[in-house]
């Protein structure tokens, strides 16, 4: 992508309405723009960001077995009637209704609509476990939406839910997603930590809260620091490492504001292991037995022909809210740097460029050219502004690889730089070995 084509419009300064890093950041680069208060238009820049965002979710989840597939925005009333959450929602839900006056709703989440799917269907205990996943954009009327992606009013979350026979079953299905949590985050460049967590509207037995530790966050967290050095690596997807890791995790003090004593805090962890601090809820799961298939009638028959109602959980993922955690995670002293597996583009060729003498910008065009054939997402900055302006703009862009190219550029030798590193000067072929990585 030549970026004198690009659609990239970068403010000169902070805008001023926004409070915290991420959303002056978002809104400086062109990732997004506010439509109305807590609703964006996500521009290509923060959109590319997004979708590889979701890429990695969704491999996560296909590899402990859920299945995707995509219920609408839009629910009908009626099952949301029968679960008796329509009253409880208040007024965080958008009530609309249809030209024939029915009572129609914005989806803030789909546990009604699932479950009203599976019970439309599936009448015996031979096909669970079964585990479904969408991804796809929630509303909630706010009270106060505020920084930016953050605490929004649409949102793009993956929610996924689980559907077991007995209680044991799904504490599996929890498990696994616990564990495809941790994946997710790990691959994302971010140390998420699982705490015990209140459920909410959501409602249930079981909770926990993912959160990476951020000044900025909006939940307060108490927990033993060895919690963050357990390596999530270490486990795999099978029954006894699922429970060993979930047993590990639980060994270790961490929750949220809600569920904090400090008495316990203060008995279970020894004063330099205790850490207080903020972060900033990525994922949420629960597990909530039978609230709502008993309510909504959704039962199957075990095998010895008794009636059950199934024992669900749900399991959401702030998408939309990534992009903006890991800005708040990542950009320090005024530079962002995207983790490889997000950013925009693999690495950005910055060429010194000259009105009178194109000589570099045509080294610049056939490197490019030559990273391209190689299936490199590359950026070419072709315009024309001077060096010190545009490595400011790259500081706030974040890609984390930069090609720099000056008088002192030929062939066969290049200066590639990582951000936060030295320069070095390599030659074209290392570059493409290391930005294949
Ligand atoms: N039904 C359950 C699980 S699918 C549920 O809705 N859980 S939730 O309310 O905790 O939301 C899941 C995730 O969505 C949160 O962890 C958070 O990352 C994200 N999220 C929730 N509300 C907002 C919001 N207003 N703006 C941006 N992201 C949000």
């Amino acid at each position: 992508m030549l970026a004198s084509k690009s659609f990239i419009p970068i403010l000169k300064n902070n805008p001023t309405e926004a409070k915290i890093k991420s959303h002056k950041l978002m809104l400086r680069v062109g990732m997004i723009k506010q439509s109305s208060a807590g609703i964006y238009s996500w521009l290509p820049l923060g959109f590319k960001i997004m979708k590889k965002i979701e890429k990695i979710v969704r491999e996560e989840q296909n590899n402990v077995g859920a299945q995707e597939m995509l219920m609408p925005t839009i629910q009908a009333a009626d099952i949301w009637k029968e679960s008796g959450r329509y009253e409880d929602y208040g007024e965080e839900m958008l009530r609309i209704s249809d030209r024939q006056k029915r009572e129609m709703l914005y989806g803030p989440t789909n546990e009604e609509q699932i479950t009203e799917i599976f019970r439309s269907s599936v009448k015996s205990y031979k096909v669970l476990p079964q585990i479904f996943y969408h991804i796809q954009w929630k509303f909630r009327d706010e009270l106060r939406p505020r920084f930016g992606v953050m605490r929004c009013r649409e949102f793009f979350m993956k929610d996924a839910y689980s559907f077991d026979i007995s209680e044991k079953d799904a504490e599996l299905s929890y498990n696994k997603m616990f564990f495809a949590y941790l994946k997710t985050f790990d691959r994302l460049g971010l140390k998420s930590i699982p705490m015990k967590a209140d459920t909410g509207p959501i409602g249930g037995d079981l909770s926990h809260e993912f959160i990476i530790l951020a000044e900025t966050g909006e939940s307060k967290i108490y927990a033993d620091k060895r919690i963050f050095e357990i390596p999530v690596d270490k486990y795999k997807n099978t029954q006894d490492s699922l429970n060993k890791m979930r047993s590990d995790f639980s060994n270790f003090y961490a929750v949220t504001d809600d569920q904090f004593k400090s008495d316990e805090f203060n008995k279970k962890v020894s004063t330099e292991n205790q850490i207080q601090t903020k972060g900033i809820e990525v994922g949420h799961i629960f597990y909530f037995g039978d609230k709502y298939s008993k309510p909504m009638k959704c039962s199957v028959d075990s095998k010895e022909g008794k009636k059950i109602f199934v024992k669900m959980g749900s399991y959401g993922i702030g998408v939309s809210r990534l992009v903006g955690a890991l800005i708040e995670a990542k950009y320090v002293k005024d530079k962002m740097k995207w983790p490889k597996s997000v950013s925009p583009f693999d690495v950005v060729i910055i060429p010194s460029i000259n009105k009178n003498d194109t000589s570099n910008l045509d080294k610049a065009i056939k490197v490019y050219e030559k990273l391209k054939t190689s299936g490199i997402d590359v950026l070419l900055d072709d315009v024309d502004e001077n060096l010190s302006t545009k490595f400011k703009k790259h500081d706030l862009l974040g890609i984390p690889f930069q090609i720099i190219i000056g008088n002192k550029t030929n062939e066969n030798q290049l200066e590639f730089k990582e951000i936060d590193k030295d320069a070095e000067m390599l030659d074209l072929n290392k570059i493409i070995k290391i930005l294949s990585n």
